[in-house]
C-alpha cells in the first residue's frame, strides 16, 4: 500500500492513495506538489489543496471552458486568469472561432512544473493563439477595456494567491475588461462545503450583472465530489448554448454536451434555497 495524501480543510478532508512523490517545491507564492497516485494518475496540489488529477480533470476543464464559450455565438478574444496547468487552454483551443487566448498566471513555477509532470494539460500552451502573461490577474485586468468576449477564472481557493480573485473590486475590473455582451465563468467552489463563498459571489455578480448563475459539475477528487462555476453576463442568457459543438468536436469531449450545459444550472433544492437567501 502506498502513502495516503490528504487535503485537509476545516472539519473535512479528502484522501488519495499515492505511490510516488514526484515533485515538491516552494515557489514565491505557494507550496507545489505532484504525486503519482494508484487510481487517479498524477495529482497536483498547491498549498496542500488538490488542484487536479489526470483521472477527472477533464470534467472541470471542459465545463469551466465550454459553458462560457458555447454561451457566446462567436468568442474570438479569450482571457484565462490562473490556469497555469494549461488544461483550460487545451479546451479553449478546441474552438476554431477563437483567435486570441491571453493567459495571466501569477506563478511561473506552476507552469514549469506542469510542463514537466503533466504534459496532457500543459500541451495547452503549445497552441499558437496562446499568449502568456506572468502577473497578478487582478492587476492584469485593471487596464483592459471592453476587449474580451470570454474571461475564465481558473483559480485556487479564496486563500493565499487566489484570495484577490473572489472580491467585488476584481469582478468590477473584469466587467470593465469584458465586451458588453461577453461572458465570465469563474471557479466557485462546492455547494456543500462553501455556501458562504457562493453567496458572496452571488451578491457581487447580481450587483454588477443583474443575474447570477451557478453551474454544478461532478469532479470526484474535489472534496464532496462536486464543484461549481459562476457564469455571468450583462447581455446574454448563459443558461442555454448559443452554438453546438460540431460532431468532430463533440467526439473529443468527455463531459460537456449541449444537454449538460442546460442541466448544470438546475440545482438541488437546498442550493436554490440558499441562493435565494441574499
Ligand atoms: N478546491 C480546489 C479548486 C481548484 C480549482 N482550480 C483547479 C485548476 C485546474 N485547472
Amino acid at each position: 500500500m502506498g502513502e495516503w495524501v490528504s487535503e485537509v480543510g476545516p472539519s473535512f478532508g479528502f484522501t488519495v492513495e499515492t505511490t510516488e512523490h514526484l515533485y515538491s517545491g516552494k515557489s514565491s507564492f505557494q507550496q507545489i506538489d505532484v504525486y503519482q497516485t494508484s487510481k487517479c494518475g498524477r495529482m497536483l496540489l498547491l498549498d496542500g489543496i488538490i488542484q487536479l488529477t489526470e483521472y477527472d480533470e477533464f470534467a472541470y476543464q471542459e465545463m469551466l471552458a465550454h459553458l462560457p464559450l458555447f454561451a457566446h455565438p462567436n468568442p474570438e478574444n479569450v482571457l484565462v486568469i490562473g490556469g497555469g496547468d494549461g488544461g483550460m487552454l487545451r479546451e479553449i483551443a478546441k474552438h476554431d472561432c477563437v483567435k486570441n487566448i491571453d493567459i495571466c498566471e501569477i506563478d511561473a513555477q506552476v507552469i514549469e512544473v506542469c510542463k514537466k509532470f503533466l504534459p496532457s494539460l500543459s500541451c495547452g500552451f503549445d497552441d499558437a493563439r496562446v499568449h502568456l502573461h506572468v502577473a497578478d490577474g487582478s492587476v492584469f485586468v485593471a487596464d483592459k477595456h471592453s476587449c474580451y468576449d470570454v474571461i475564465i477564472v481558473d483559480s485556487t481557493d479564496p486563500i493565499g494567491p487566489g484570495e484577490s480573485l473572489f472580491n467585488e473590486a476584481f469582478y468590477a475590473k473584469m466587467k470593465n475588461a469584458l465586451k458588453p455582451d461577453g461572458v465570465i465563468a469563474s471557479q466557485s467552489e462546492s455547494i456543500f462545503l462553501h455556501p458562504q463563498v457562493i453567496q458572496r459571489l452571488m451578491r457581487i455578480n447580481r450587483k454588477l450583472f443583474n443575474q447570477y448563475n451557478y453551474a454544478l459539475m461532478l469532479v470526484p477528487t474535489y472534496p464532496t465530489g462536486t464543484i461549481g462555476a459562476s457564469v455571468v453576463s450583462a447581455g446574454r442568457n448563459v443558461r442555454k448554448p448559443a452554438r453546438q459543438p460540431s460532431a468532430e468536436m463533440q467526439r473529443k469531449l468527455r463531459y460537456y454536451t449541449p444537454q449538460i450545459h442546460e442541466a448544470s444550472f438546475v440545482l438541488p433544492k437546498f442550493a436554490e434555497d440558499f441562493l435565494q437567501e441574499i
